[in-house]
């Protein structure tokens, strides 16, 4: 009688076939399926004369282009999105029924869409901004939706206060300005106005404001929520993200360069990623506390201002997601899909946490006005896999024909069908939480430490993470004009550590804060820092090998094939396109120039030898930069050969190279990787293979004197 919820019927993509349209053979129809014999001019009155209104191809195509546009989100409106799957490591029955948590061999389709939280659709991808990170798991039991960010916390406690932090940091009413940042009075307003915020200031302004791509940052469900096994047994869990391909950053000033020469930048990252075969994957972890244990720790479990530190709820590997396909069309998949921390599958369940509550209601709610109806279920992105029976009917873009003339329930005609599921049969029970309380407008006093999380962040940071922060401070707050808001930073970030108020209000040049500062918090959690999640390969880093007429093949060659056999994308950028000469006389394909790239859209760099290539190089302002940038958006730098005389025409200062043409030895220098003679590149090019994985070599103390 009713559907087995069976895995083999689950193919997400046999599902949505029959939605794919290819015209490929086909006739140009209207909309009617009519074919249309000329599409090129309207219909007139003559050559020259008016056009007739009867001409129903041309109102259809302008009609159908005038509606073509939906309201974006109103936050998270960037993003982009890419289809893949999750598998459970073991079955996790001791803690929740959640049928996609149980077993191994299951793979559940998933749709997850990254976003930008505060621009407007059509802005930059490397602004300064916490990054949504949302999951839409299509399991036998239903949708459920993990939708979270690229920060384990929130700016604000209660979702009453979420319109006005959102106001607040969007452009200001009046002028719309600025675009896309957090960098002007109003949002530091309200920071100042709102110490909730300050732990999360912190991760914002850290280097995870700054992610070098989707594929390597965290994600976090950042609210609490509850597993709930079959025995009726709840715990309160949070959810995490660990990215497989480790995490790296931008750094500021590449950051706002790529938000001009490539504002696609993170978006193109993935769907290249995806589309060359390197598929980004995350493990999904969980943080347990059991509700005998609620009240056991300086942190009220669902304050979502704060962590729980990992030293004290250990993760719980869960299982993997492999992001595998990218979206066929990006506005019915990734603009249409729609999330929502309700939709939830039994199994999961929902805590107090009135961060989450008000979420509760706001996501279906801005459905409703942003995919025009009731019905947004229906879309392919948004539809189960598991059947849809209930007594729902019409409403705007039904696309649903339901069958018979019962609509109500409960019902004798149809045999009180569609029935309710007990437990047994996967219907959803919610949990018997007890509840007991007055009505009160209130706060939990459990919830008014602001400060004692911002410290443990700030401890847990390395030196450069912590000159990362003082920096972006530098900019964000610097870009206030009110000077009182300034010196409030000022206090509010002094009441975290003295060193930070300190290094804060030297940059912006106000009165030293008042006494030591900080919390008297001294313990830290390694899981915090970016050291904690390094690459354990090169794969799909983007290393740029400048190179001109008269460059020496077999370096190249031997640099290039080892870097791709390693799974990087090595590409020759020169100062013309076409093809280049080789010492040797072969044929070289340039990739990029000069014009169309730059080296903030790399993640390394090698200067192969060749007396005539290095000679034309040195003469190229724009190749001399291009090293100078790498250098101080502190990249690895790779030389050999005559290469090495191009990096010492540079202003790339307080490195050690290999200076003399007969020396053999490779020098590996804070990233900067020379070799001037060597028939064998091996050993250079293990040099700057770890020197890519490491990423970024923050020890290069000289670098602010290079120009960029
Ligand atoms: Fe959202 N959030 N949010 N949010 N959120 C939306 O829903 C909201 C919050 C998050 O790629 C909206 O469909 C409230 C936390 C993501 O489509 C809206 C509060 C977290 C996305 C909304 C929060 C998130 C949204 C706008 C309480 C991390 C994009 C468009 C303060 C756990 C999903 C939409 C996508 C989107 C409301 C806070 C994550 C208005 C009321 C905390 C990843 O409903």
């Amino acid at each position: 009688m009713h559907e087995r919820r069976d895995i083999d019927e689950y193919s997400k993509r046999e599902q949505l076939d029959h939605y794919l349209e290819d015209s490929t053979g086909e006739y140009l129809t209207t909309n009617q399926g009519v074919r249309v014999n000329h599409t090129d001019d309207s219909l007139k009155a003559g050559e020259r004369g008016p056009t007739l209104m009867e001409d129903f191809h041309f109102r259809e195509k302008l009609t159908h282009f005038d509606h073509e546009v939906i309201p974006e989100r109103v936050v998270h409106a960037r993003g982009s999105g890419a289809h893949g799957y999750f598998q459970v490591y073991q079955p996790m029955a001791d803690y929740t029924m959640a049928a996609f948590l149980q077993d191994p061999t299951m793979k559940t389709p998933t749709f997850v869409r990254f976003s930008q939280v505060v621009g407007f659709r059509g802005s930059a991808d490397t602004v300064r901004d916490v990054r949504g990170f949302a999951t839409k798991f299509y399991t036998t039991d239903g949708n459920y939706d993990l939708v979270g960010n690229d920060i384990p916390i929130f700016f604000i406690q209660d979702a009453i206060k979420f319109p006005d932090i959102v106001h607040s940091i969007k452009p200001e009413p009046h002028n719309e300005m600025p675009q896309a940042s957090a960098a002007h009075d109003t949002f530091w307003d309200f920071v100042v106005c709102s110490p909730e915020t300050t732990a999360m200031i912190l991760w914002l302004l850290s280097d995870r404001g700054i992610h070098r791509s989707y594929r390597m940052m965290q994600g976090f469900g950042v609210n609490t929520f509850r597993f709930i096994n079959a025995q009726g047994k709840a715990r309160f869990v949070k959810f995490h993200w660990k990215p497989m391909q480790g995490m790296a950053q931008l750094v500021w000033d590449e950051a706002q360069k790529l938000a001009g020469k490539d504002p696609d930048y993170l978006r193109r990252d993935l769907w290249t990623a995806i589309e060359t075969g390197h598929y980004p994957e995350w493990e999904l972890g969980v943080q347990m506390i059991e509700e005998e244990d609620e009240f056991h720790f300086d942190f009220d479990v669902l304050d979502p201002t704060k962590i729980w530190p990992e030293e004290d709820v250990p993760v719980m590997p869960v299982g993997k997601m492999v992001l595998n396909r990218n979206p066929e069309n990006f506005f019915a998949e990734t603009e249409q899909v729609a999330f929502h921390p309700g939709n939830l599958v039994p199994g999961i369940d929902v805590s107090n946490d009135p961060l989450l509550q008000g979420r509760l209601f706001s996501y279906l709610d801005t459905q409703l006005i942003r995919l025009g109806g009731p019905n947004f279920h229906e879309i392919p992105i948004n539809r189960p896999l598991a059947p849809i029976h209930n007594n729902q009917r019409d409403g705007y873009h039904r696309t649903q024909i339901n069958h018979g003339k019962v609509s109500y329930s409960p019902n004798s005609v149809n045999d009180n069908y569609p029935r309710p599921a007990p437990r047994e049969e996967h219907g959803y029970v919610h949990y018997q939480e007890k509840v007991e309380g007055r009505k009160v407008r209130a706060r939990s006093e459990s919830f008014k430490d602001f400060y004692s999380q911002a410290t443990l962040f700030w401890n847990s940071m390395t030196p450069p993470e912590k000159e990362h922060i003082i920096k972006a401070f530098h900019f964000e707050v610097g870009k206030v004009n009110d000077t009182s808001i300034k010196q409030r930073v000022v206090e509010q970030f002094h009441r975290v550590h003295g060193e930070l108020g300190r290094g804060i209000a030297m940059g912006l040049g106000l009165p030293m804060p008042e006494g030591d500062g900080g919390t008297g918090v001294t313990k830290s959690s390694a899981a915090l820092s970016f050291t904690a999640f390094p690459a354990q390969d090169i794969k799909t880093r983007m290393i740029a090998i400048l190179a001109a007429e008269g460059v020496n093949q077999q370096e190249l060659a031997q640099v290039f094939d080892a870097l791709h056999a390693a799974g990087a994308t090595p590409q020759i950028v020169s100062m013309h396109g076409g093809m280049l000469h080789s010492m040797g006389g072969e044929e070289i394909n340039v990739e990029k120039t000069f014009v169309t790239t730059g080296s903030i859209m790399f993640d390394a760099v090698y200067v192969p030898g060749g007396p005539q290539s290095i000679e034309k190089l040195k003469m190229s302002g724009d190749a001399l930069h291009f090293l100078n940038e790498a250098f101080k958006h502190c990249k690895p730098i790779a030389a050999s050969g005559e290469g090495v005389e191009l990096v010492m025409a540079t202003e790339v200062t307080g490195v050690d190279l290999a200076q003399s043409g007969m020396h053999d030895q490779v020098v590996a220098d804070k990233g900067v990787i020379t070799v001037r003679k060597a028939d064998d590149l091996g050993p250079f090019i293990e040099q700057f293979t770890m020197a890519i994985k490491q990423h970024r070599h923050w020890e290069r103390e000289m670098k602010e004197q290079v120009p960029a």
